[in-house]
C-alpha cells in the first residue's frame, strides 16, 4: 500500500521545524547513499516526485519534511560523508542535523540508509552509538539492492548485522520500489504510536 507523501517544508533552525506533535522518522546517511530516493520511492502513483532528488551529492543543506500519511512525517537530512567535503560544508551540517537529533521531541526513529556495496565505517558505528545513548531507535535500511546478486544481498545483510549489532536491517530498492512498502509498515507499527491508519469503520457497538 503506497502512501500519501507530501513535502511539507524546510528548516535550519528548530523554530521553523513543524508545530504539532506527529512522530517523525529521521531519514539519515552518507550522501548519495539514496534517502531523497527513499522518499520518492514512498510516493503514490508511478511519476510524481517529491523530494528532490540531486546528482550532485551532498547538495541537500536543509532539514526537509515530509507528511506521510495523516499520522506522521518523514525527515531528509543532508548527507553525512565527512571525508569527501570540505571542513566548511563539515560545520554546517554539524549544528542542524545535531539540534534536531538531540532535541526534537517528535522524533521517534532513525533510518540510516546505506549503499548495500558500502560497508559499515565509522562514521555508521559513531550513528549507531549515538541513537543507542540517545534511545532513539535505528533501523539499517541496505539501498540499491537491485545493483547486486540475490547471493550478495544476503550476505551482505548478514555480515552488517553481525558487524553492527543492529537488528533491524531491511534491504530495499528505492529505484525499482522493491522492499519500500514492508519497511513502511514495520516504521508504522513500531514507531508511529497506536494510531490506527484508518479510522475504525463505525461499528454499531451500543452499550
Ligand atoms: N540503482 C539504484 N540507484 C539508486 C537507488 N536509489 C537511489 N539511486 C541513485 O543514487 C543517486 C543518489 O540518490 P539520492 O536519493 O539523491 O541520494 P541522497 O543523497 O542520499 O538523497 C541517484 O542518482 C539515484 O538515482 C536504487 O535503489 N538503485
Ligand atoms: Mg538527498
Amino acid at each position: 500500500m503506497a502512501l500519501k507523501v507530501k513535502f511539507l517544508k524546510s528548516a535550519v533552525v528548530p523554530k521553523d521545524y513543524p508545530h504539532g506533535k506527529k512522530p517523525e522518522v529521521g531519514v539519515i546517511g552518507r550522501s548519495n547513499a539514496g534517502k531523497s530516493s527513499f522518499i520518492n520511492a514512498l510516493v503514490e502513483g508511478r511519476n510524481q516526485k517529491v523530494a528532490k532528488v540531486s546528482s550532485t551529492p551532498g547538495k541537500t543543506r536543509l532539514l526537509n519534511f515530509f507528511q506521510a500519511g495523516d499520522h506522521y512525517l518523514y525527515v531528509d537530512m543532508p548527507g553525512y560523508g565527512f571525508a569527501s567535503r570540505s571542513y566548511g560544508e563539515r560545520d554546517d551540517w554539524k549544528p542542524m542535523v545535531e539540534q534536531y537529533l538531540k532535541n526534537r521531541e517528535n522524533l521517534v526513529a532513525i533510518v540510516l540508509i546505506m549503499d548495500i556495496r558500502r560497508d559499515w565505517e565509522q562514521e555508521e558505528q559513531l550513528m549507531w552509538e549515538w541513537a543507542q545513548f540517545h534511545e532513539i531507535p535505528l533501523v539499517v535500511v541496505l539501498n540499491k539492492m537491485d545493483k547486486v546478486k540475490r547471493n550478495f544481498q544476503l550476505r551482505r545483510a548478514r555480515q552488517l548485522a553481525e558487524k553492527s549489532g543492529v537488528n533491524s536491517v531491511f534491504m530495499i530498492s528505492a529505484l525499482k520500489k522493491q522492499g519500500i512498502d514492508e519497511l513502511e509498515d514495520y516504521l508504522f507499527r513500531n514507531f508511529v504510536k497506536d494510531t490506527p491508519r484508518k479510522e475504525p469503520q463505525d461499528s454499531a457497538d451500543s452499550e
